[in-house]
């Protein structure tokens, strides 16, 4: 059950941040009114939204969930690892603190993006990635372990984030494609497997009654409706760009 979100629009830089995607550059006020559209699905799915400051000097900043992990009770400021985006933490910590009396942070060299961090319950799954070093995962671990959680690294071959690749549905169903599919360490777990033509739908978020999606993946929208899922599509067209997905828009609590 989530109750709170924190969400960064996107500044005025956005297009000048890091991609791989190959999709051209995106178009700023599509981008802003995308935003709004999927502030307006947390909300439906029952969350109060906290609406920080655009930031001009971290293009990035608008992905948001690279920044911290956090449960109700606690929250991890991150140390990503981008060197482009590890003053964003920094921006953060404000309101983490404002929030948060058990806090922790990842120090160097440990790096890792919240982007890697998969929370299954209490189970947690740190995705190895160019941005998580095994340094950042077991400073997490250490973390995670004290609060009686389980961690369980992954290590990536391709996959941005360990999160592009995988998504809790709730219960014991997971969302995956591609590397991740096949993982031994979701070998427990029910999987519905994305088509390949389709791997940027499996980052979708379970938020309290509902899933929401990226607007665009009928199959796996179908498939999510056919097994009983509230499915909300909203359009991040100008995220994807940027390689950012429906988790990464938002921290939630
Ligand atoms: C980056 O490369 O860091 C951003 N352009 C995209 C971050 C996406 N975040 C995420 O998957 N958690």
């Amino acid at each position: 059950m989530f109750n709170h979100a924190i969400v960064r629009p996107p500044g005025t830089t956005f297009t000048q941040g890091i991609t791989t995607a190959g999709l051209g550059l995106p178009d700023l006020e599509t981008a802003r009114a995308q935003h709004r559209e999927y502030v307006s699905t947390l909300k439906a799915c029952g969350l109060s939204v906290s609406v920080l400051e655009p930031l001009t000097d971290f293009p990035d900043a608008t992905f948001v969930e690279d920044t911290a992990v956090m449960t109700r009770d606690w929250a991890v400021v991150s140390r990503p690892g981008a060197p482009a985006r590890l003053g964003e933490t920094e921006r953060m910590r404000p309101m983490l603190e404002n929030r948060f009396q058990d806090i922790g942070a990842i120090s160097s060299p440990g790096t890792l993006d919240g982007g890697d961090v998969l929370a299954v319950g209490t189970d947690y799954f740190i995705g190895l990635s160019d941005r998580t070093n095994a340094d950042g995962a077991a400073q997490l671990a250490r973390f995670l372990e004290r609060r009686g959680c389980r961690a369980v690294t992954v290590s990536l071959k391709r996959l941005l984030h360990l999160k592009t690749g995988v998504s809790w549905l709730g219960g014991d169903t997971l969302l995956v494609t591609g590397e991740l599919a096949g993982c031994e360490a979701f070998a427990g777990y029910k999987r519905i497997v994305v088509d390949p033509a389709e791997a940027y739908a499996a980052n979708a978020i379970r938020i309290n009654d509902h899933v929401i999606l990226p607007e665009g993946f009928p199959d796996t929208h179908r498939r999510l409706d056919a097994a009983g899922y509230s499915v909300l599509a909203v359009n991040v067209s100008e995220f994807q760009k940027m390689d950012g997905g429906v988790s990464c828009l938002s921290l939630r609590y």
